[in-house]
C-alpha cells in the first residue's frame, strides 16, 4: 500500500515547477547543480534557491551525442541533452549553474555547456590532504563572493548560521529514516526511497524537512505494528541515480529484494556528516569528507559501505556503475575484493538509461537474490 506521505511527496513534486516559478518571479535567484559537493547552505543563506538539474532520461541523450561522443556516462550526456534541447525546467529556470571538477567527462561538458548558460565552476581538488583542503576552503569562499555578487544579498553570519542548522536538520531527518530502515520487516520500499533523494534536490528545502518529518511518523507507526517489507535486504552503492533513472531499484523489487539502503549521492552521500560550526571553513570541511569516486585513495567510501551493510542487516550488495563511468567502475574492483574478504555477497552491474538491458539485468539480479 502506498504510503501518504510519498503521496504528498509526489504531489509537492507536481507542484514544484509552479512554485519555482514564483520564487524567481518575486526576485528570488535560482542556482543550477549538477553535484552533491555544492554546499546548498551559502546558496539559501543569500536568500537564493538551490536546484538539482535534469540528468536521468534517455529521451535527451541523442541531440547530446550531436556534440558529445557515444561512449560517454549517459548522466553526461543526459544532462548536456536537456540544457540543449531546453527541456528541463529547473535548467531553465536557472539564472547561474554550479559545477565542479569531479569526473573528466563532466569537467570536459562543462566546457561546452558554458556556452549555453552561465556557469561557475568550483575546483575540486581529488587528493584528500591537508593542502588540497585549503584549496577547497578558497573554492567555497569564492562561492560564497559569486552568490553574494549574484544575488545582491550579504551572506551574514546570522543567515548563514540560520541556514547551516536547516541544512543540518535535513541531514539528522535522513539518519532517522536511515535508522527506521534496520527493522526488519523494514517499513518503506526502496523506490520511495529512492524518490525521497531525487527529489530532495529539487523540492524547496521547508518542504523537504515537512515530507520528512511526516514520512518518519508514519515510519515509526509501521514500525510499532510490525509492518513492512520482506525480502532479500539490499544495499545499493555507485552512481547517483537522477529522476527518470530507476531501473535497478525497480528491478531489484520485482524479483525479490528490498533496497534498504543507498550509498550513493541520491542516498548517503547526499546526507552524511553535519557541518559542525558556522564558519566557511566548517561548510567546507563537511563537504570535502564526501567519498565520491572522482577522489584518489577513496579508502572511506569502502568502510562506509561495509558498515552499512552492517548496521542496515543487508544480505547483499548491488554495486551500480552507470556505463562509462570510469571512477566508479574502477573503484569497484576494490569495493568488490574488500566486501568478498568479509564475506559480503556483491554483484556489479553497469547500465545506461536505455529499457535494452532490462530482461538481461533482471535475470542477473534474480539469480543474486536466490543465491543470497
Ligand atoms: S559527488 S557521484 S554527484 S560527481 S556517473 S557524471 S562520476 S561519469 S555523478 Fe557525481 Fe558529484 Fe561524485 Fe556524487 Fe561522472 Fe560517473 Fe557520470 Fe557521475
Amino acid at each position: 500500500m502506498e504510503l501518504k506521505t510519498i503521496k504528498k511527496l509526489m504531489e509537492k513534486f507536481a507542484n514544484r515547477k509552479e512554485q519555482l516559478y514564483k520564487q524567481k518571479e518575486e526576485g528570488k535567484k535560482v542556482f543550477g547543480m549538477f553535484c552533491a559537493y555544492v554546499p546548498i547552505e551559502l546558496i539559501l543563506a543569500g536568500n537564493a534557491i538551490p536546484v538539482g538539474l535534469c540528468g536521468g532520461k534517455n529521451d535527451t541523450i541523442p541531440i547530446a551525442e550531436e556534440d558529445l561522443p557515444r561512449n560517454l556516462c549517459p548522466l553526461i550526456k543526459s544532462s548536456y541533452g536537456f540544457k540543449k534541447a531546453k527541456s528541463c525546467p529547473y535548467f531553465e529556470v536557472s539564472d547561474i549553474v554550479i559545477g565542479e571538477t569531479t569526473c573528466e567527462g563532466k569537467k570536459k561538458m562543462f566546457e561546452l555547456m558554458e556556452r549555453l548558460v552561465p556557469m561557475h565552476i568550483m575546483h575540486l581538488p581529488h587528493i584528500k590532504d591537508e593542502d588540497s583542503l585549503k584549496i577547497w576552503i578558497k573554492e567555497v569562499e569564492k562561492l560564497k563572493e559569486l552568490i553574494e555578487k549574484e544575488t545582491d544579498n550579504e551572506i551574514t553570519e546570522e543567515k548563514l548560521k540560520e541556514m547551516v542548522d536547516k541544512v543540518n536538520r535535513v541531514r539528522a531527518l535522513f539518519y532517522k529514516l536511515y535508522e527506521l530502515r534496520k527493522n526488519k520487516p523494514v517499513p518503506i520500499k526502496g523506490i520511495d526511497v529512492l524518490k525521497l533523494f531525487q527529489f530532495a534536490y529539487l523540492l524547496d528545502i521547508d518542504d523537504t524537512i515537512e515530507i520528512l518529518g511526516d514520512l518518519i511518523k508514519e515510519l515509526e507507526e509501521k514500525v510499532e505494528k510490525g509492518e513492512g517489507f520482506e525480502g532479500k535486504r539490499i544495499l545499493i552503492t555507485g552512481c547517483p541515480m537522477v529522476a527518470g533513472n530507476n531501473k535497478i531499484v525497480e528491478l531489484i523489487e520485482e524479483v525479490g529484494g528490498v533496497v534498504v539502503g543507498e550509498e550513493s549521492c541520491t542516498g548517503t552521500r547526499f546526507f552524511e556528516n553535519f557541518v559542525e560550526g558556522y564558519s566557511i571553513e566548517d561548510i567546507a570541511k563537511r563537504y570535502f569528507k564526501i567519498p565520491c569516486a572522482c577522489r584518489f585513495k577513496n579508502d572511506d567510501r569502502i568502510e562506509n559501505i561495509k558498515r552499512l551493510v552492517k548496521e542496515l542487516n543487508a544480505d547483499g550488495v548491488v554495486y551500480c556503475t552507470l556505463q562509462y563511468c570510469h571512477t566508479f567502475n574502477v573503484e569497484g574492483a576494490r569495493v568488490e575484493e574488500e566486501l568478498k574478504k568479509e564475506g559480503i555477497p556483491v554483484i556489479r552491474i553497469e547500465t545506461d538509461y536505455s529499457e535494452s538491458d532490462k530482461e538481461q539485468l533482471k535475470t542477473r539480479l534474480e539469480a543474486f537474490i536466490e543465491m543470497i
